[in-house]
Protein backbone atom coordinates (compact mmCIF):
# COMPACT_ATOMS: atom_id res chain seq x y z
CA UNK A 1 0.00 0.00 0.00
CA UNK A 2 1.60 3.16 -1.19
CA UNK A 3 1.80 6.00 1.52
CA UNK A 4 -1.37 8.40 0.41
CA UNK A 5 -3.47 5.32 0.58
CA UNK A 6 -2.26 4.11 4.03
CA UNK A 7 -3.21 7.84 5.35
CA UNK A 8 -6.84 7.83 3.35
CA UNK A 9 -7.05 4.39 5.49
CA UNK A 10 -5.61 5.49 8.89
CA UNK A 11 -6.96 8.45 9.37
CA UNK A 12 -10.11 9.44 11.51
CA UNK A 13 -10.02 13.29 11.05
CA UNK A 14 -11.11 14.79 8.06
CA UNK A 15 -9.06 17.73 8.73
CA UNK A 16 -5.83 15.56 9.64
CA UNK A 17 -6.29 14.18 6.46
CA UNK A 18 -5.66 17.34 4.50
CA UNK A 19 -2.63 18.30 6.94
CA UNK A 20 -1.27 14.70 6.36
CA UNK A 21 -2.10 15.18 2.67
CA UNK A 22 -0.64 18.85 2.38
CA UNK A 23 2.51 17.13 3.84
CA UNK A 24 3.26 14.51 1.78
CA UNK A 25 3.33 16.78 -1.01
CA UNK A 26 6.01 18.70 0.11
CA UNK A 27 3.97 21.37 1.91
CA UNK A 28 5.05 23.51 4.71
CA UNK A 29 2.55 23.12 7.59
CA UNK A 30 1.24 26.64 9.59
CA UNK A 31 1.46 26.76 13.50
CA UNK A 32 -2.44 25.68 13.81
CA UNK A 33 -1.86 22.79 11.67
CA UNK A 34 0.62 22.20 13.79
CA UNK A 35 -1.28 22.49 16.87
CA UNK A 36 -3.84 20.27 15.57
CA UNK A 37 -1.49 17.41 14.60
CA UNK A 38 -0.16 17.47 18.32
CA UNK A 39 -4.04 17.71 19.64
CA UNK A 40 -5.33 15.22 16.96
CA UNK A 41 -2.74 13.05 14.93
CA UNK A 42 -2.78 9.28 15.64
CA UNK A 43 0.93 8.61 16.61
CA UNK A 44 1.02 6.12 13.92
CA UNK A 45 -0.06 8.75 11.23
CA UNK A 46 2.39 11.02 12.80
CA UNK A 47 5.24 8.17 12.47
CA UNK A 48 4.58 7.34 8.89
CA UNK A 49 4.35 10.94 8.01
CA UNK A 50 7.67 11.83 9.97
CA UNK A 51 9.69 8.60 8.99
CA UNK A 52 8.97 9.90 4.87
CA UNK A 53 10.69 13.08 5.14
CA UNK A 54 13.73 11.49 7.49
CA UNK A 55 14.14 9.23 4.68
CA UNK A 56 13.61 11.60 1.98
CA UNK A 57 15.87 14.02 4.25
CA UNK A 58 18.68 11.27 4.91
CA UNK A 59 17.38 7.91 3.61
CA UNK A 60 18.23 5.02 5.84
CA UNK A 61 21.14 6.84 7.64
CA UNK A 62 21.21 7.48 11.49
CA UNK A 63 23.94 9.51 12.39
CA UNK A 64 26.05 9.41 15.46
CA UNK A 65 29.94 11.37 16.29
CA UNK A 66 32.49 9.72 18.74
CA UNK A 67 33.06 13.10 21.23
CA UNK A 68 33.63 14.27 24.48
CA UNK A 69 31.55 16.31 27.06
CA UNK A 70 32.81 18.61 29.44
CA UNK A 71 31.58 20.97 31.94
CA UNK A 72 33.72 23.72 33.20
CA UNK A 73 31.93 24.29 36.20
CA UNK A 74 28.17 24.13 37.67
CA UNK A 75 28.38 27.09 39.18
CA UNK A 76 25.66 29.84 37.43
CA UNK A 77 24.50 33.29 38.32
CA UNK A 78 20.72 31.94 36.91
CA UNK A 79 18.17 30.28 38.73
CA UNK A 80 16.40 28.08 35.76
CA UNK A 81 13.42 26.29 38.34
CA UNK A 82 13.69 22.82 35.64
CA UNK A 83 17.48 23.14 36.88
CA UNK A 84 19.21 20.25 39.06
CA UNK A 85 22.97 21.18 39.11
CA UNK A 86 23.40 24.69 39.31
CA UNK A 87 25.33 26.14 42.67
CA UNK A 88 25.66 29.61 43.86
CA UNK A 89 29.57 30.91 43.65
CA UNK A 90 30.75 30.50 47.44
CA UNK A 91 28.85 26.86 47.58
CA UNK A 92 29.66 23.23 47.13
CA UNK A 93 29.66 23.73 43.37
CA UNK A 94 32.48 22.50 41.15
CA UNK A 95 35.32 24.31 38.59
CA UNK A 96 37.64 22.70 36.38
CA UNK A 97 40.99 24.55 35.90
CA UNK A 98 42.24 24.73 32.01
CA UNK A 99 44.93 21.96 32.88
CA UNK A 100 42.10 19.63 34.34
CA UNK A 101 40.30 20.06 31.52
CA UNK A 102 42.64 19.33 29.08
CA UNK A 103 43.78 16.47 30.76
CA UNK A 104 40.78 14.88 30.49
CA UNK A 105 40.92 15.59 27.04
CA UNK A 106 44.85 14.05 26.76
CA UNK A 107 43.19 10.93 28.23
CA UNK A 108 39.83 10.73 26.09
CA UNK A 109 40.18 7.48 23.36
CA UNK A 110 42.17 9.40 20.68
CA UNK A 111 39.39 8.40 18.14
CA UNK A 112 36.81 11.12 19.23
CA UNK A 113 36.75 14.33 16.69
CA UNK A 114 34.40 16.46 19.19
CA UNK A 115 34.30 18.34 22.40
CA UNK A 116 31.37 19.45 23.37
CA UNK A 117 31.59 21.74 26.52
CA UNK A 118 28.89 23.45 28.18
CA UNK A 119 28.18 24.73 32.05
CA UNK A 120 27.05 27.21 34.49
CA UNK A 121 27.64 30.93 33.81
CA UNK A 122 30.14 31.24 36.19
CA UNK A 123 30.20 35.34 36.92
CA UNK A 124 34.16 35.31 37.73
CA UNK A 125 35.01 34.00 34.01
CA UNK A 126 34.52 35.65 30.95
CA UNK A 127 35.71 35.79 26.82
CA UNK A 128 39.01 35.63 27.19
CA UNK A 129 39.18 32.50 29.84
CA UNK A 130 36.87 30.57 27.39
CA UNK A 131 38.77 31.71 24.75
CA UNK A 132 41.82 30.42 25.95
CA UNK A 133 40.54 27.06 26.76
CA UNK A 134 39.66 26.90 23.23
CA UNK A 135 43.11 28.01 22.33
CA UNK A 136 44.84 25.56 24.41
CA UNK A 137 42.60 22.43 23.27
CA UNK A 138 43.43 23.15 19.64
CA UNK A 139 47.13 24.02 19.63
CA UNK A 140 46.96 20.62 21.57
CA UNK A 141 44.44 18.39 19.18
CA UNK A 142 44.36 20.80 16.24
CA UNK A 143 42.01 18.62 14.61
CA UNK A 144 39.32 18.23 17.43
CA UNK A 145 36.18 20.09 16.67
CA UNK A 146 34.97 22.12 19.52
CA UNK A 147 31.38 23.07 19.60
CA UNK A 148 31.24 24.72 22.75
CA UNK A 149 29.27 27.36 24.95
CA UNK A 150 25.25 28.13 24.54
CA UNK A 151 23.93 30.88 23.42
CA UNK A 152 23.40 31.97 27.36
CA UNK A 153 27.18 31.71 28.22
CA UNK A 154 28.27 33.45 25.00
CA UNK A 155 25.34 36.14 26.39
CA UNK A 156 27.37 36.61 29.43
CA UNK A 157 30.68 36.74 28.20
CA UNK A 158 29.74 39.60 25.68
CA UNK A 159 27.87 41.33 28.30
CA UNK A 160 30.72 41.13 30.60
CA UNK A 161 33.21 42.20 27.89
CA UNK A 162 31.03 45.37 26.92
CA UNK A 163 31.17 43.92 23.37
CA UNK A 164 28.26 43.63 20.42
CA UNK A 165 27.14 40.20 19.66
CA UNK A 166 29.20 40.84 16.27
CA UNK A 167 32.46 40.98 18.10
CA UNK A 168 31.72 38.24 20.47
CA UNK A 169 31.11 35.81 17.96
CA UNK A 170 34.08 37.60 15.91
CA UNK A 171 36.61 36.70 19.31
CA UNK A 172 34.98 33.54 19.59
CA UNK A 173 36.08 32.31 16.19
CA UNK A 174 39.44 33.81 16.00
CA UNK A 175 39.74 31.80 19.11
CA UNK A 176 38.92 28.99 17.28
CA UNK A 177 35.53 27.98 18.02
CA UNK A 178 34.01 25.68 15.92
CA UNK A 179 30.11 25.31 16.34
CA UNK A 180 28.00 25.59 18.82
CA UNK A 181 25.55 23.42 20.96
CA UNK A 182 21.36 24.33 20.92
CA UNK A 183 21.02 25.20 24.69
CA UNK A 184 19.17 27.72 26.56
CA UNK A 185 16.44 28.27 24.00
CA UNK A 186 13.99 26.30 26.52
CA UNK A 187 10.90 27.31 25.55
CA UNK A 188 10.70 31.26 23.83
CA UNK A 189 7.38 32.27 24.95
CA UNK A 190 8.34 34.85 27.62
CA UNK A 191 5.54 35.06 29.87
CA UNK A 192 6.78 30.83 30.34
CA UNK A 193 10.50 31.89 30.33
CA UNK A 194 9.85 34.51 32.89
CA UNK A 195 8.19 31.79 35.19
CA UNK A 196 10.43 29.00 34.67
CA UNK A 197 13.76 30.65 33.81
CA UNK A 198 13.12 34.65 34.70
CA UNK A 199 16.87 35.96 34.31
CA UNK A 200 18.37 34.07 31.25
CA UNK A 201 18.92 35.48 28.53
CA UNK A 202 15.81 36.66 26.44
CA UNK A 203 14.48 34.42 23.38
CA UNK A 204 15.10 37.30 21.25
CA UNK A 205 18.54 37.86 22.29
CA UNK A 206 19.42 33.89 21.74
CA UNK A 207 17.71 34.36 18.32
CA UNK A 208 20.31 37.23 17.63
CA UNK A 209 23.37 35.72 18.90
CA UNK A 210 22.75 32.56 16.77
CA UNK A 211 21.95 34.77 13.75
CA UNK A 212 25.19 36.25 14.71
CA UNK A 213 27.04 32.57 14.75
CA UNK A 214 25.43 31.55 11.38
CA UNK A 215 26.27 34.48 9.56
CA UNK A 216 30.36 34.41 10.49
CA UNK A 217 30.31 31.01 9.17
CA UNK A 218 29.45 28.82 12.20
CA UNK A 219 27.25 26.43 12.26
CA UNK A 220 24.90 25.82 15.66
CA UNK A 221 21.94 23.32 17.09
CA UNK A 222 18.43 24.66 19.02
CA UNK A 223 16.42 22.67 21.39
CA UNK A 224 13.18 23.13 23.08
CA UNK A 225 12.68 21.92 26.65
CA UNK A 226 9.11 20.51 26.61
CA UNK A 227 6.87 18.61 28.85
CA UNK A 228 6.32 21.25 31.58
CA UNK A 229 4.22 24.09 31.48
CA UNK A 230 4.11 24.80 28.01
CA UNK A 231 1.10 24.38 25.42
CA UNK A 232 1.15 22.84 21.99
CA UNK A 233 1.08 26.36 20.57
CA UNK A 234 3.83 27.12 22.87
CA UNK A 235 5.87 24.38 20.92
CA UNK A 236 4.54 25.28 17.68
CA UNK A 237 5.42 28.88 18.02
CA UNK A 238 8.98 28.09 19.53
CA UNK A 239 9.62 25.71 16.18
CA UNK A 240 7.85 28.49 13.93
CA UNK A 241 10.82 30.95 15.81
CA UNK A 242 13.69 28.76 14.27
CA UNK A 243 12.20 27.88 10.95
CA UNK A 244 11.93 31.19 10.61
CA UNK A 245 15.39 31.85 11.23
CA UNK A 246 16.88 28.87 9.26
CA UNK A 247 15.19 30.00 6.16
CA UNK A 248 17.24 33.04 6.64
CA UNK A 249 20.68 31.63 7.28
CA UNK A 250 20.67 27.75 6.95
CA UNK A 251 22.50 27.69 9.92
CA UNK A 252 21.14 25.16 12.19
CA UNK A 253 22.18 21.46 11.61
CA UNK A 254 20.17 19.61 14.02
CA UNK A 255 17.00 19.76 16.07
CA UNK A 256 17.02 18.72 19.55
CA UNK A 257 14.09 18.15 21.54
CA UNK A 258 14.94 17.79 25.65
CA UNK A 259 12.12 15.96 27.65
CA UNK A 260 11.79 18.01 30.87
CA UNK A 261 13.38 16.06 33.72
CA UNK A 262 11.92 16.63 37.24
CA UNK A 263 14.39 14.98 39.79
CA UNK A 264 15.90 17.05 42.25
CA UNK A 265 14.59 20.64 40.78
CA UNK A 266 11.96 23.11 41.96
CA UNK A 267 9.55 21.94 39.64
CA UNK A 268 9.87 18.55 40.70
CA UNK A 269 5.64 18.47 41.26
CA UNK A 270 5.60 18.49 37.82
CA UNK A 271 4.82 14.47 36.22
CA UNK A 272 7.31 13.74 33.33
CA UNK A 273 5.19 13.15 29.87
CA UNK A 274 4.79 10.28 28.60
CA UNK A 275 7.13 7.87 26.10
CA UNK A 276 3.77 8.36 23.73
CA UNK A 277 4.55 12.38 23.93
CA UNK A 278 8.19 11.59 23.40
CA UNK A 279 7.82 10.13 19.75
CA UNK A 280 4.74 12.42 19.08
CA UNK A 281 7.18 15.71 19.77
CA UNK A 282 9.70 13.65 17.91
CA UNK A 283 7.64 13.34 14.95
CA UNK A 284 5.55 16.18 14.77
CA UNK A 285 9.05 18.22 15.30
CA UNK A 286 10.32 16.50 12.03
CA UNK A 287 7.20 17.08 10.03
CA UNK A 288 7.53 21.34 10.83
CA UNK A 289 11.01 21.72 10.65
CA UNK A 290 11.18 21.19 7.30
CA UNK A 291 14.39 23.52 6.14
CA UNK A 292 16.36 21.37 9.24
CA UNK A 293 18.59 18.61 8.06
CA UNK A 294 18.94 16.92 11.33
CA UNK A 295 16.67 16.19 14.37
CA UNK A 296 18.55 14.96 16.95
CA UNK A 297 17.66 12.11 19.94
CA UNK A 298 20.05 12.78 23.35
CA UNK A 299 20.08 9.37 24.56
CA UNK A 300 21.35 10.10 27.82
CA UNK A 301 18.67 12.02 28.79
CA UNK A 302 15.73 9.27 27.29
CA UNK A 303 17.67 6.57 27.59
CA UNK A 304 18.71 4.10 24.48
CA UNK A 305 15.71 2.16 24.53
CA UNK A 306 13.00 5.47 23.55
CA UNK A 307 16.06 6.88 21.45
CA UNK A 308 15.70 3.49 19.54
CA UNK A 309 12.27 4.22 18.48
CA UNK A 310 12.55 7.36 18.02
CA UNK A 311 14.35 6.65 14.69
CA UNK A 312 10.94 5.37 13.39
CA UNK A 313 9.67 9.01 14.18
CA UNK A 314 12.03 11.41 12.34
CA UNK A 315 14.90 10.80 13.87
CA UNK A 316 18.24 10.30 12.15
CA UNK A 317 20.96 11.88 14.70
CA UNK A 318 21.65 9.36 17.73
CA UNK A 319 24.30 12.02 18.84
CA UNK A 320 27.53 10.43 20.56
CA UNK A 321 29.37 8.09 22.40
CA UNK A 322 29.55 10.92 25.10
CA UNK A 323 32.65 9.35 27.57
CA UNK A 324 30.71 9.44 30.45
CA UNK A 325 31.14 13.34 31.54
CA UNK A 326 27.99 14.49 31.37
CA UNK A 327 26.23 15.21 34.88
CA UNK A 328 23.54 17.74 33.59
CA UNK A 329 21.22 15.41 33.14
CA UNK A 330 22.06 12.36 35.72
CA UNK A 331 20.96 14.88 38.61
CA UNK A 332 17.66 15.57 37.06
CA UNK A 333 16.56 11.70 37.20
CA UNK A 334 17.78 10.87 33.33
CA UNK A 335 17.79 7.15 32.14
CA UNK A 336 21.44 6.93 31.86
CA UNK A 337 23.17 8.04 34.88
CA UNK A 338 26.31 7.08 33.55
CA UNK A 339 26.36 7.93 29.77
CA UNK A 340 28.65 6.70 27.89
CA UNK A 341 29.01 3.85 24.90
CA UNK A 342 31.44 2.20 23.32
CA UNK A 343 30.86 2.13 19.12
CA UNK A 344 30.13 -1.72 18.81
CA UNK A 345 27.12 -0.30 20.96
CA UNK A 346 25.81 2.29 19.02
CA UNK A 347 26.21 0.45 16.05
CA UNK A 348 24.27 -2.61 17.60
CA UNK A 349 21.64 0.08 18.81
CA UNK A 350 21.26 1.23 15.68
CA UNK A 351 21.23 -1.39 12.99
CA UNK A 352 18.69 -3.62 15.32
CA UNK A 353 16.01 -1.42 14.47
CA UNK A 354 17.18 -1.50 10.86
CA UNK A 355 18.96 1.41 10.18
CA UNK A 356 22.03 2.14 8.74
CA UNK A 357 24.75 3.64 11.32
CA UNK A 358 27.17 6.14 10.08
CA UNK A 359 29.78 7.89 11.74
CA UNK A 360 29.81 11.69 11.16
CA UNK A 361 31.86 14.36 11.84
CA UNK A 362 30.48 17.69 13.34
CA UNK A 363 29.40 18.77 9.97
CA UNK A 364 27.93 15.33 9.18
CA UNK A 365 30.53 14.52 6.72
CA UNK A 366 30.80 10.59 6.98
CA UNK A 367 33.96 9.39 8.49
CA UNK A 368 35.16 6.52 6.65
CA UNK A 369 37.28 4.33 9.12
O1 LIG B 1 19.41 24.36 27.87
C1 LIG B 1 18.47 21.53 32.02
C2 LIG B 1 18.44 21.37 29.49
C3 LIG B 1 20.12 22.08 28.15
C4 LIG B 1 16.97 20.02 32.48
O2 LIG B 1 23.53 20.86 20.71
C5 LIG B 1 17.16 20.03 31.11
O3 LIG B 1 24.24 18.85 20.38
C6 LIG B 1 15.60 18.40 30.85
O4 LIG B 1 21.43 21.92 25.12
N1 LIG B 1 15.34 18.34 32.17
C7 LIG B 1 21.63 22.01 27.87
N2 LIG B 1 16.50 19.22 30.29
C8 LIG B 1 22.04 20.79 27.07
C9 LIG B 1 21.92 20.94 25.58
C10 LIG B 1 22.40 19.89 24.65
C11 LIG B 1 22.50 18.57 25.04
C12 LIG B 1 22.96 17.64 24.13
C13 LIG B 1 23.36 17.97 22.86
C14 LIG B 1 23.26 19.30 22.48
C15 LIG B 1 23.70 19.71 21.11
C16 LIG B 1 22.77 20.26 23.37
O5 LIG B 1 19.75 21.12 29.13
C17 LIG B 1 19.58 23.32 28.76
C18 LIG B 1 18.25 22.85 29.27
O6 LIG B 1 17.26 22.98 28.28
N3 LIG B 1 18.09 20.99 30.85
N4 LIG B 1 17.79 20.95 33.03
C19 LIG B 1 15.99 19.13 33.03
N5 LIG B 1 15.70 19.11 34.32
FE1 LIG C 1 22.46 27.94 34.92
FE2 LIG C 1 21.95 26.48 32.74
FE3 LIG C 1 21.14 25.63 35.18
FE4 LIG C 1 19.95 27.72 34.04
S1 LIG C 1 19.93 25.61 33.22
S2 LIG C 1 20.64 27.61 36.19
S3 LIG C 1 21.65 28.70 32.94
S4 LIG C 1 23.26 25.90 34.52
Amino acid sequence: MNISLLINHCCNHSSIKEIAEKILEGKRISIDECVELYEKGELSLLGILANHIREQKNGNKTFFNKNLHIEPTNICIHNCKFCSYSKKIGGDGWESSVEEMLETIANANKSITEVHIVGGVHPLRDIHYYGNLIQQIKAANPNLHIKAFTAVEIDYMIKKAGISIEEGVQFLKNYGLDSIPGGGAEIFDEILRAEICPSKTSSQQWLAIHEALHLAGIPSNATILYGHIETYRHRAEHMERLRLLQDKTGGFNAFIPLKFKHKNNTMSEIKEVSVVEDLKNFAISRIFLDNFPHIKSYWPMIGKQLAQLSLSFGVDDFDGTINDSTKIYSLAGSEEQNPSMTTDEMLALITAVGRQAVERDSLYNPIIS
